[in-house]
């Protein structure tokens, strides 16, 4: 019987309490870590998936008025190199060939002759007009490529997303038929962070009187002022109804017919023309900048996925080492000094596996915070709440005393294991960790798991885990 401590933290963090479980009948299930990490992925329905994308939000915002340096695009690209090297060093059987290639052509977007245009807005703004006109405008012979997108709505958040089209034209037409909506607003400042070039276009003109226009003008200029110079936001009707003529004729009776009215979109036309001789280099940096940073997320969740794959054993291992402690030592209720110690442990292991070099001390300094964060956010009383319900409820043949200590001490291991993943995976690859954790952001990753695995689904699946390896 050779119990092989490799990390003597252990046995002075949690002292006798996990020696004498160590030794006892428990220990072979321990041992069988392996298939119990398969059991847990199957149990758990790949449970660990809202941590990926869920905000993927591009993450280099910056002024949306400032013009893009080449330089910045270029150190964009070069992060996303690094990001590439990093997968190929830690994870050589990774397919990203596309991937690299893609990378390889990101220099070629400067040197585009032509440019894409995405019309954009509400149902019915009229973007589907605009684009017939518009492809008709001989003046405009450099635009190649015209694509029109709702604003798509979801219908349980009632929040209007961004569309693709959008962000990958060159250049974005949003058009509206009157004031800017919250949502729309929301829109055209994300398109505005992620560098895009984009014009506000008031449509159907025809509609309003004079005074209305005006006012409806200055609103539109006050309210994105922040974001989009007075210069691109124009006025134009596509589709002007129709106008009644009176005449009156030489026998004094009046005649009334119909007239259609053209168009009005040479304030567009003029300003497209203006922007594309003048700022080509501009927009196609704005181009070169969001694509950079497309991909530059691509790579980014290949390695956080394959360090993921790395870093969910390692919470295992460590949810089960801190259910023995609290399991062998019920009295201490949950021992969060004990929890403290594993958890310090599992944060040093865990930031190796995101290529973080976090001490021992700063490891235990970080999850002493998160056990006292527990406490703080009722995280501790909620999940022990609930796994007392749980077990209470399922007629489970055996529930050894210290169960549910030890199921709710492996259960807050596991969510600061989780939390601390999700802290670096939204971190830049290339940041350190140097000067600790940042408290705020631990916080709110803290928050966000604790939600994602409170479901109860999931903590059933969880209890019914534990529970078996209790019964053994
Ligand atoms: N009065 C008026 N109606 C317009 C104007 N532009 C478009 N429309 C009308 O608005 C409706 C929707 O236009 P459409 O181009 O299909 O909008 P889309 O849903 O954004 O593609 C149609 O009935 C158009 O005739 C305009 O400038 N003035
Ligand atoms: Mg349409």
């Amino acid at each position: 019987m050779t119990i092989q401590l490799r990390k003597p933290i252990l046995v002075t963090g949690l002292g006798l309490s996990i020696l004498l479980w160590l030794g006892d009948s428990l220990r072979h299930s321990f041992m069988d870590m392996g298939e119990w990490t398969l059991l847990g992925l199957i149990a758990t329905g790949g449970g660990f998936w809202l941590l990926q994308n869920r905000n993927s939000k591009p993450e280099d915002l910056s002024q949306p008025l400032l013009p893009i340096e080449l330089e910045e695009v270029e150190k964009a690209i070069e992060q996303t190199n690094q990001i590439v090297n990093l997968i190929e060093t830690e994870s050589p059987e990774q397919d990203i060939i596309q991937l690299k290639e893609e990378i390889s052509q990101l220099p070629n977007l400067l040197e585009k002759q032509s440019f894409s245009l995405a019309i954009t807005g509400s149902k019915q703004a009229g973007k589907t007009s605009l684009k017939q006109l518009l492809d008709n405008v001989s003046e405009l012979e450099s635009i190649s490529d015209i694509e029109t997108e709702d604003l798509l709505k979801n219908i349980e958040t009632d929040n209007i997303k961004i569309c693709s089209s959008a962000l990958n034209a060159d250049l974005v037409l949003f058009l509206v038929a009157g004031d800017l909506s919250d949502s729309q607003w929301q829109i055209v400042k994300q398109l505005r962070e992620s560098r895009q070039r984009v014009l506000l276009v008031f449509n159907k003109q025809d509609q309003y009187t004079p005074e209305e226009k005006i006012y409806i003008y200055k609103q539109l200029q006050e309210r994105v002022s922040a974001i989009i110079t007075s210069e691109d936001i124009v006025s134009i009707a596509t589709v002007p109804n129709p106008i009644k003529v009176r005449q009156q004729q030489q026998d004094g009776s009046i005649k009334e017919w119909m007239e259609q009215s053209e168009a009005q979109i040479d304030s567009l036309t003029n300003r497209l023309t203006t922007i594309f001789s003048q700022e080509k280099e501009q927009i196609l940096l704005g181009t070169s900048w969001r694509e950079t940073v497309k991909l530059k997320q691509q790579a980014k969740t290949i390695l956080n996925e394959v360090r993921r794959d790395r870093a969910i054993p390692i919470i295992e291992q460590y949810q089960w080492i801190a259910a023995g402690a609290a399991f062998a030592n019920p009295v201490a209720a949950l021992d969060l000094l004990a929890t403290a110690a594993v958890t310090g442990q599992m944060l040093v292991d865990l930031s190796g596996v995101y290529q973080q070099k976090v001490s021992l001390s700063q490891g235990q300094t970080a999850a002493s915070t998160i056990g006292k964060l527990m406490v703080q956010l009722g995280l501790v009383e909620l999940s022990t709440n609930a796994i007392a319900g749980i077990l209470k409820s399922n007629a489970f043949t055996y529930v050894a005393g210290g169960a549910l200590q030890g199921i709710s001490a492996a259960y807050l291991t596991r969510i600061a294991g989780l939390s601390l993943i999700a802290y670096f995976q939204e971190q830049e690859v290339t940041t350190e960790t140097k000067e600790g954790f940042n408290l705020e952001r631990l916080t709110a990753k803290l928050k966000q798991v604790f939600q994602d695995n409170q479901r109860k689904a999931f903590l059933q699946g969880f209890v019914q885990q534990a529970v078996a390896r209790f019964s053994v």
